[in-house]
């Protein structure tokens, strides 16, 4: 589906009409995967638009951004004011939030330390991202023959847009192959994460997901979603998941930014409890969608109102 435009583009510093945000054909970035990326989403709540998790997404950017040795020539408060600026220039209620640093034009070959470092904030309003009924019905999914990569290759901690190569290989395959989305194993065997979300897994009441040692991104709603599940009085434990605890599972559900809180009813043609979205998840997706939507207060300071001065 082709990017529902919006009006403007936070492009180093100026609000630039969309169709004017461009770059060189020679940019670093599209040749070598120099870029750093976040995706946040701003909600429509009861008490007007708010960014969820603003301050945990721009400190992740500026983390990525120092992991691959990017200058950047704006700190957290300058970025929260460009994005609170961006959503207001395009008047919207809700949307999905895409920041981007990235090594401009100047110099070619691998060494990027001679380019620029660009800074661009788009915003565009996205529905589901796994489909419409995903969030209530599920999604079928696959174990990917491709492996997350491995720890001293590129960092996983760092959402840098080279990462999303094999993100694109993953997702591929599994559509190619009639499936929504894969679970990814890493380098050891043991299960990773999504294409593009973390992945949580419901065993006999207790809550699993992989600890940030089996490549994975530290995903912002995988923390929210731990939090979560502790106040909702489940036990959460971070180990590693071998790939057969999928298939025996009770519940299996992904996190994401875009994917928000997606069940997985089947992996590999084997069905997950009972092929329906189990009551964990919905009590998890209850407790969180409450939050975004304003209806329940906002507890742990997760949003930031767009039209009162940002603050949360
Ligand atoms: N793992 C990966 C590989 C990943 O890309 C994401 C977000 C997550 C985990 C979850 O992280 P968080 O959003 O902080 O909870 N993926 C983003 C990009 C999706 C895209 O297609 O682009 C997102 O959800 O915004």
């Amino acid at each position: 589906m082709p990017i529902p435009e919006a009006k403007y583009i936070w492009f180093n510093g100026e609000l630039v009409p969309w169709a004017e945000a461009k770059v060189h054909v020679l940019t670093h970035a599209l040749h070598y995967g120099s870029s750093v990326f976040e995706g946040m989403r701003c909600y429509d709540t009861r008490r007007g638009p708010a960014v969820f998790c603003l301050d945990a997404h721009l400190m992740r950017l500026l983390r990525s951004a120092k992991i691959y040795r990017m200058p950047l020539k704006y700190g957290l408060e300058e970025l929260r004011e460009a994005v609170f600026s961006i959503i207001r220039a395009n008047g919207h209620r809700a949307c999905y939030v895409r920041p981007i640093v990235f090594r401009g034009y100047r110099e070619m070959g691998v060494d990027p330390r001679g380019c620029p470092v660009e800074v661009v904030i788009a915003t565009w309003e996205w529905g589901r991202y796994l489909g419409a009924e995903a969030i209530e019905q599920g999604i079928d999914v696959c174990v990917s023959s491709w492996n997350r990569m491995a720890p001293n290759t590129l960092p996983a901690l760092a959402k840098a847009g080279a990462n999303y190569a094999n993100s694109q290989l993953i997702k591929m395959e599994a559509l190619e192959n009639g499936y929504a989305e894969a679970i990814v194993l890493d380098v050891n065997g043991y299960v990773s994460e999504g294409s593009g979300e973390n992945l949580f897994l419901v065993s006999e009441g207790v809550i699993y997901t992989p600890p940030l040692s089996n490549s994975v991104l530290r995903g912002v709603t995988r923390g929210c979603v731990i939090t979560l599940a502790k106040e909702l009085g489940y036990q959460v434990v971070e180990s590693a998941i071998s790939r057969e605890m999928l298939y025996i599972a009770d519940e299996l559900f992904f996190t994401g930014t875009a994917a928000e809180i997606t069940p997985i009813r089947s992996v590999d043609k084997i069905t997950i409890g009972n092929g329906q979205r189990g009551p964990v998840t919905q009590r998890i997706q209850d407790a969180f969608f409450r939050i975004v939507q304003g209806l329940d207060p906002d507890r742990h300071g997760w949003l930031s109102p767009v039209y009162s001065g940002g603050q949360s």
